[in-house]
């Protein structure tokens, strides 16, 4: 006979999500298994939506045990979704945070952040509350009122964003909620935005909780097995080829597979190039290294790709800047071995032999179903000098000098050389993701996380708040053995991102935690003013200038008397400055020794870099689908759009 006990429904998501545990198989300390807190905290803004019901129950658990549900605050509901996202990452998507909001913009603060998670396939748990279930007060301050249908709230926006929706409009729901909502949570081929709704009314209800309910649960991270059919097939397609390639996508990281990659690369000779979100499957410095694939990829991987008749994805979505926006692939037999957990990803773009597997467990089928294979010396002659090309002009740039300020690359070489092999880059959005993806030579699989498949202005912060927190997890916890040590996180971020969202950084002083951002100040776009002036629209709205009111432009005026470096300062950063001029290079790589020598507890630390908008990274040899203006009456457009169709041209529909 179960018993039941008497509480509030925000008092058992409290106690529910506190005893919950996630186990996996692999990626355990010292490579054994894994059993860690699914959700070792919750995040928290506030308003009449939350203050007495999950805020009630935070609050008494902290008093009773503070370690059953640790409460953070950040200063932005879309930021803490950022954090929870960041930790989602570094711990491979088996832990994330719980955040849960007030109702009407406090809940919808958190969209942007849903949208994120899903689009990057990792897991975060939003409790955003929610208007009266029962009416009672109505309209109550933030609700929203539609004439078409009552049970409306701002709240339904969170279903198309969010892997797993419900709202808990009876406290009996509470138990079937939770329960789907972590199974999508702990679905590798399912995860993202997991979203239940709560009425502030029902947070506080009382109603009887079995105390099962209230158990320890462990959910085990499934990692399928291949089918053998597949994997013979594709061995047999692997022996036919000539030209085989490998595209390493995050899957490869999820799936802790970077050991039984280079076994299989290794052992076949099959070269290796990776999408943003695989940075980290191979070290950029292994010879069959190809680096970065797509529109931001390396000469040497697209040659590679081009020219491929067999691609063998792993772990990859196949987005659009890894395919080049479909022309990527020219071989006209090309075919595609698609290996992931997510049958949307195996089988997508009509893919001929998609394996819905783990990508660890495939490969290592694969290395052995291909024993005594090696593709021809011919190969790998191609690959070796593609890379030693890449190679040298990524040194070249790295060595850019300043004219009369320094160039991003110079920058990110810098960052590069300074920075530890264990250390974590952060990044989201603007040049740098796609200067990144190209030229970061990295050399640990926990050492890249660019957010690019949403590339949120803003995430970079808040993200790397989320990894640092993770790092330092890691690091403090006993089942770790003093195996896992520390890491310094590094986030890369430029001046209309920081804009866009900065405000963690208050998060990171209130907990002293050492995070380290350099700052790039172009005051603007330097991205979209590129790509606006390779499509013909002239750099308009990407300059961040005084209006000149007489012809209402922002272009042409002066540059804004911003300080940056002094915003930080005034919330409270350790902020160091670089001096525009000949040492800034050297300057910030010792800037960068400095911060990493800071110990850990002092809080965070910017540094502040100003660069060239106008120099631009080594060129990928590829392209991006940016639709022009048919008709214009600027040249620069017409000129832009004769271009535009030309390589439409090579747009394939499927890839086969
Ligand atoms: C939230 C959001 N809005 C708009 C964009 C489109 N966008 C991509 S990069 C960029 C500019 C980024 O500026 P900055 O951070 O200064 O980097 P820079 O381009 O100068 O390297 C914009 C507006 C975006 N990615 N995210
Ligand atoms: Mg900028």
């Amino acid at each position: 006979m179960s018993t039941t006990r008497r509480m509030t429904v925000a008092q058992a998501v409290v106690e529910f999500l506190g005893r919950q545990y996630t186990v996996d198989s692999v990626g355990g300390a010292g490579g054994g298994a894994y059993r860690e807190r699914l959700v070792p905290g919750m995040f928290g803004i506030f308003g009449h939506g939350n203050v007495a019901g999950v805020g009630q129950a935070l609050k008494q658990w902290q008093v009773a045990d503070p370690a059953l549900m640790p409460y953070y605050q950040g200063r932005n509901e879309q930021a803490q979704v950022h954090q929870a996202v960041g930790y989602a990452r570094h711990t491979r998507r088996r832990q994330t945070f719980a955040i849960s909001t007030s109702i009407g913009p406090g809940s919808s603060n958190m969209l942007t952040g849903a949208a994120l998670a899903t689009a990057n396939r990792l897991p975060a748990l939003l409790l955003p509350s929610d208007t009266f279930a029962t009416r009672a007060a109505d309209p109550v301050l933030q609700q929203l009122e539609q004439p078409h249908g009552h049970d409306i709230t701002v709240n339904d926006a969170f279903r198309p964003l969010s892997k797993y929706f419900d709202r808990v409009n009876r406290p009996e729901q509470l138990f079937s909620a939770l329960l789907h909502g972590l199974r999508v949570l702990t679905d590798p081929a399912e995860t993202g935005a997991v979203t239940i709704s709560l009425p502030q009314d029902v947070q506080a209800e009382v109603f009887g909780v079995p105390e099962e309910f209230l158990a320890e649960r462990e959910w085990r991270i499934r990692r399928p097995e291949p089918e053998a059919e597949d994997i013979a097939e594709a061995a047999r397609r692997i022996r036919a080829a000539e030209r085989p390639v490998i595209i390493a996508g995050g899957g490869v990281l999820y799936a802790f597979a970077t050991d039984q990659l280079r076994a299989f690369a290794e052992a076949t000779g099959i070269p290796v190039g990776w999408t943003q979100a695989g940075v980290g499957s191979l070290a950029w410095d292994h010879p069959q290294a190809l680096g970065a694939v797509g529109s931001t990829g390396t000469t040497a991987a697209n040659a590679l790709v081009r020219d491929a008749d067999l691609v063998i994805g792993i772990g990859t979505r196949y987005e659009d800047f890894t395919t080049a926006s479909r022309t990527a692939f020219q071989h006209p037999g090309v075919q595609f071995v698609n290996i992931n957990v997510a049958a949307i990803d195996a089988y997508k773009h009509g893919s001929s032999l998609p394996i819905v597997a783990d990508a660890r467990k495939a490969l290592a089928a694969l290395t052995t179903a291909l024993g005594g294979y090696r593709v021809g010396a011919e190969l790998e002659r191609v690959v070796a000098d593609e890379k030693a090309r890449w190679d040298d002009t990524v040194d070249a740039a790295f060595a850019e000098g300043h004219q009369p300020l320094v160039s991003q690359n110079a920058i990110i070489g810098a960052v590069n050389r300074a920075m530890d092999p264990r250390d974590v880059l952060v990044c989201a959005a603007g040049s740098l993701p796609g200067d990144l993806h190209k030229m970061w030579r990295i050399r640990d699989p926990f050492g890249y996380h660019v957010e690019y498949a949403f590339s949120c202005m803003g995430y970079e912060i808040p993200g790397g708040l989320g990894v640092k927190r993770a790092a330092l997890d890691a690091a403090a916890r006993p089942s770790a053995g003093g195996r896992e040590e520390n890491r310094d996180v590094v986030v890369m971020v430029g001046d209309g991102s920081y804009l866009m969202m900065h405000t963690e950084l208050v998060t990171a002083v209130a907990e002293g935690i050492k995070l380290i951002a350099v700052l790039i100040q172009n005051h603007g776009y330097a991205s979209i003013g590129a790509l606006s002036e390779q499509l013909g629209s002239q750099r308009f709205g990407t300059r961040y200038r005084t209006l000149d009111p007489e012809h209402h432009t922002f272009d042409d005026g002066e540059k804004l008397p911003i300080d940056l470096a002094a915003n930080a300062e005034s919330l409270g950063v350790t902020v160091y400055r670089i001096e525009p001029g000949p040492n800034a290079i050297a300057d910030l790589e010792a800037a960068i020794g400095k911060a990493k020598a800071t110990p850990e507890g002092t809080g965070p630390i910017v540094i502040h870099i100003e660069s060239d908008p106008l120099i631009d990274a080594p060129s990928s040899e590829s392209w991006w689908d940016v639709p022009v203006s048919g008709a214009s009456e600027l040249e620069s457009t017409q000129a832009a759009f004769a271009t535009y169709t030309d390589h439409k041209s090579r747009q394939r529909p499927l890839i086969g």
